[in-house]
């Protein structure tokens, strides 16, 4: 039946035998193909009957539909004629991980950060009142781990505020974010998950009450009547109501008549309405079930049929990191981890077996994590925010002025740095050296390896007048790349014949500087390769020793605009140093999804072209060899399509 269903109007004459029979279709079709290619199975197990509904109910791309974060839009995108694109589900050529515009007018969001999807929709729910498109409604899908962003909450009080705004909030409420979600709000939605047995009870007395003449309709009333005063006594009921929106719920999120029922009267009901419903993540794939800590929100490539890796994980970034700091923390009991709803992937949940009471999930709340961070410094712990490079783009004013401008002892630490590849443009982790360059008293590091991240944590835990940064990659770590010396900080990789060139190295490209720089030997081209490990700030040395060389060229996995290059360059100026400097990195753009290697391969990071460029710089014959787009980054405007 699934491959007959080319948009959401092929759903609508279907009958009740017919849609259970797609929902199974669509659960083996998703365990499958995400099984082979990796991506956000247990989510998209979960919504398959609310999604079938909600493109019954209401006529995409008229109505229009927004995905918080977007990872549980596969249900969607293969009842929106995307079928075929999932044989390479977030490869290059096939559909994307998150809604993406160029695939479909179905898709309207593709920022895959959270919490965003009240904002869209209020904003396009205004759009449409005002520019007399009033037959539109707006329909957000939001989980409960989203809801506890701050940005929904400022949503919600903007949309509360208009009556009339067609907009339907359908909360998908699977009890989880990555874990189980923390805080207020989960309470709050699970008791009203239990408000169930309440309304039954009203139910039944209406049936029985009604039987009895005279006296029992009044006596229904006043119990009706007095309904919502008993629910705030069992259950704080009234919170989405008393904001003014209208509460429609708990609705079983399996049943698709029922959630069809509760839309119905939502879409009718010309105001904002808040439809809650229950939905279990991993529903139909028992490994997914059985998956206590994760329910399969996120895999990698697996068996289709027990769930199992079919790769064996080595030792990567995050466990190095991990793993250190539940040494230092039986040392230190002034460190303390705060994680925002991502406890497994930042490695945090060593620490929280080791240190429960040191352990903070904020939800994902990057912006609360990062001033609460500077609340705790002032207190005097030593908190360690860990969280993807991405998401710390959401903290930046209070990374400036709650930390760095109180120089709160905080240390970050940003794994995913750089290009991450298949999630698409918005989870590159290519900003943060960009951004974190024009912090004052932040201090960065960019480890080049296992035994750098050890060392460089160590040494950011010793500061405690000033935030401290560790940023480095997402998956398994490369060999320790031993220094030759050490020289102010700064280590030394690779010793070049002659002074031909300079390689300051930023981070994990290590190995690919010290490859480019042995083959450029070869080529009788000296290059001396470098690694600062700290890159915020500079050490000072880096000018007396970038005098000796003809050139200077810099490599780093973030956007070269306003980058380290870009810094070492300003460093240079205002120290009189006239050496040209040479940059390879990420250009200004939104990189499509494809393998990082794929993207490094077509920014030309890869050991066989730097080595060219080496040799063409050395020999001044700038345009030979050297890739265009480290010459022209591509145009901003132009941005939006894979870079070849
Ligand atoms: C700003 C931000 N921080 C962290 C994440 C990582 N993340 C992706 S999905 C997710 C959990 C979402 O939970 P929920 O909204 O309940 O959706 P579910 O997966 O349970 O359906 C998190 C923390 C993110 N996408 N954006």
């Amino acid at each position: 039946m699934l491959s007959e269903i080319k948009s959401p109007a092929d759903l609508k004459g279907l009958s009740a035998a017919q849609l259970d029979q797609l929902s199974s279709e669509i659960r083996s079709f998703l365990i499958e193909q995400v099984s082979k290619s990796g991506g956000h199975l247990g989510p998209n197990l979960g919504v398959v009957e609310l999604t079938i509904a909600i493109h019954r109910i209401f006529q995409s791309p008229k109505d229009v539909v927004v995905f918080d974060t977007g990872h549980q839009s596969y249900v969607h995108k293969l009842l929106t004629g995307r079928i075929a694109g999932f044989e390479k589900l977030r490869q290059r050529g096939g559909v994307a991980g998150y809604p993406n515009r160029s695939e479909s007018e179905h898709d309207v969001v593709e920022n895959s950060h959270a919490s965003t999807a009240l904002s869209w929709s209020d904003g396009i729910a205004k759009g449409f009142a005002l520019t007399n498109q009033k037959d539109r409604t707006v329909i957000c899908v939001v989980g409960d781990g989203a809801l506890t962003g701050g940005m929904s909450w400022e949503a919600l009080n903007n949309i509360a505020a208009n009556k009339d705004e067609k907009l339907v909030i359908v909360v998908n409420d699977n009890e989880r974010s990555y874990s189980p979600t923390i805080g207020g709000l989960a309470t709050y939605l699970s008791t009203l998950r239990t408000t169930r047995g309440y309304e039954k009870f009203l139910d039944w007395g209406k049936g029985v009450l009604e039987k009895t003449p005279v006296v029992g309709q009044p006596i229904y009333e006043t119990l009706h009547g007095m309904k919502k005063g008993i629910k705030d006594i069992v259950a704080p009921q009234g919170m989405f109501e008393d904001l003014g929106i209208k509460y429609f719920g708990p609705v079983d999120g399996h049943d698709i008549s029922a959630i069809e029922r509760a839309l119905i009267s939502a879409k009718d009901f010309g105001g904002p309405v808040l439809v809650h419903v229950i939905t279990e993540k991993g529903r139909g794939h028992a490994p997914a079930i059985n998956d206590e800590a994760e329910k399969f929100h996120a895999v990698g490539v697996v068996d289709a049929e027990t769930g199992q890796p079919l790769s064996k994980a080595g030792q990567s970034w995050t466990t190095v990191f991990s793993d250190e700091l539940v040494k230092i923390g039986a040392k230190r009991s002034d460190v303390v981890a705060i994680t925002a709803a991502m406890m497994g992937p930042t490695g945090l949940d060593k620490f929280q077996k080791a240190y429960p009471d040191r352990t903070f999930d904020v939800g994902i709340a990057e912006q609360h994590a990062t001033t609460a961070a500077a609340g705790m410094a002032y207190a005097g712990l030593h908190p360690v925010v860990a969280v993807y490079s991405t998401f710390l783009n959401r903290a930046f004013d209070q990374l400036l002025l709650d930390v760095a401008l109180h120089k709160a002892g905080v240390t970050f630490v940003l794994d995913r740095a750089g290009v991450t590849g298949d999630d698409g443009p918005s989870h590159n982790g290519i900003w943060d050296l960009a951004l974190t360059g024009i912090v004052p008293t932040l201090h960065v590091a960019a480890p080049r390896d296992g035994e750098r991240v050890r060392e460089t944590l160590r040494e950011a835990l010793d500061i405690s007048d000033a935030p401290t940064l560790i940023r480095f990659p997402k998956g398994a770590i490369n060999p320790d790349i031993p220094a030759f010396e050490r020289r102010d900080g700064i280590d030394v990789l690779y010793r070049g014949e002659s002074v031909d060139i300079l390689l300051v190295s930023i981070g994990a490209f290590a190995q690919v500087a010290v490859d480019a720089a042995a083959q450029a030997y070869r080529e009788g081209v000296g290059v001396t390769v470098i690694d600062p490990r700290w890159v915020k700030p500079l050490p000072k040395s880096l000018v007396t020793m970038a005098q000796r060389y003809k050139r200077v060229v810099v490599i780093e996995d973030g956007i070269k605009h306003g980058g380290i290059a870009s810094t070492i360059s300003e460093l240079f100026r205002e120290s009189g140093l006239n050496v040209p400097v040479h940059s390879i990195g990420v250009p200004l753009a939104f990189l499509e999804h494809a393998k990082r290697a794929q993207i490094l391969e077509d920014l030309g990071i890869t050991v066989q072209n730097i080595t060219r460029s080496l040799v063409a710089w050395s020999s001044d014959e700038f345009s030979v060899d050297i890739k265009e787009e480290m010459q022209h980054p591509l145009d901003e405007n132009e941005n939006r399509k894979p870079l070849r």
